[in-house]
């Protein structure tokens, strides 16, 4: 095989944190092509989401069918997706090339509904257009607790709670539910929970004091989905991704002045970071 490609169908941030830079940096690290198809420009630093453009949902649909009709996708991911017309597009696409569940190529769901700051990445026709047309397609969903509680109406406040959210979005259509527990701050541990629909996998991982976390959940959906494209099963993949953030965190920075970047550098030799 040559080099696998993995495919992201994401929002730009300026800021380069979050979104397809941080998809990018992460397929890189973790030796994958990255492909992308833009959905929307934001106007952003640490300060917020200042202003945002969202690219024309032919335009969306035509980057995804370009690349796989071409190129070869092996794996594919989603992060800011805007709004329900492009939702739309995106779903009709990548049925024409062939991603998504029991389908060829792996699929996974990054419901990512707000950016870190609390504005808002899609509007409620996305929110409805992502339950029907979305979570059915998902190979993985990857919510954190506030996409839980967005998705379900489920307030999770304990590991417990994971379990049970786990289910109930298991229930909606994907095949697997990885529910994220960064945002359980006041457990001493970061212990994340995929489902397949039979069994929980818990995946431990150490919570770092620092408050430098933009771009988390994108890059371990990244590494998880970079996992899939070199052929990892979606057990093995969901682990690397955890252990790829979880170094990631481990090694943020500051930048700006409010919330500071995740690190893709950290698996780059000491003398390029
Ligand atoms: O981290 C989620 C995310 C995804 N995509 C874009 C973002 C953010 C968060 O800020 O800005 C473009």
């Amino acid at each position: 095989m040559g080099v696998p490609s993995a495919l992201t169908i994401a929002g730009s941030d300026s800021g380069g944190a979050a979104g397809l830079q941080a998809d990018l940096r992460t397929f890189l690290t973790c030796g994958v092509h990255g492909l992308v198809a833009v959905t929307a420009v934001t106007v952003q630093n640490t300060l917020g989401v200042h202003d945002r453009s969202d690219v024309p949902p032919h335009i969306v649909a035509g980057q995804i069918e370009a690349v796989a009709a071409d190129m070869g996708v092996n794996a594919a991911k989603t992060g800011m997706l805007a709004s329900g017309a492009i939702i739309e597009a995106v779903a009709e696409a990548c049925d024409r090339a062939n991603i998504g569940r029991d389908r060829e190529v792996p699929f996974v769901v990054d419901p990512v509904a707000a950016s870190m700051h609390g504005h808002p990445l899609f509007d409620e026709a996305g929110l409805a257009a992502l339950r029907d047309l979305l979570l059915p397609r998902a190979t993985v969903l990857t919510p954190n607790l506030d996409e839980v509680r967005l998705l379900t109406g489920l307030e999770v406040t304990g590991r417990e709670q994971m379990h049970e959210a786990a289910v109930t979005l298991h229930g909606m259509g994907p095949r697997y539910v990885l529910v994220k527990s960064g945002h359980l701050t006041h457990d001493p541990e970061c212990v994340d929970v995929l489902y397949d629909g039979e069994t929980f996998t818990e995946l431990p991982g150490p919570r770092f004091a620092t408050p430098h976390t933009h771009g988390a959940g994108d890059s371990m959906a990244s590494a998880l989905t970079a996992g899939l494209a070199r052929g990892m099963t979606v057990p093995e993949a969901a682990k690397f991704g955890k252990w790829f953030v979880s170094n990631a965190v481990a090694h943020s920075y500051p930048m700006g002045a409010k919330v500071g970047p995740v690190s893709a550098f950290w698996r780059l030799a000491p003398e390029d970071r």
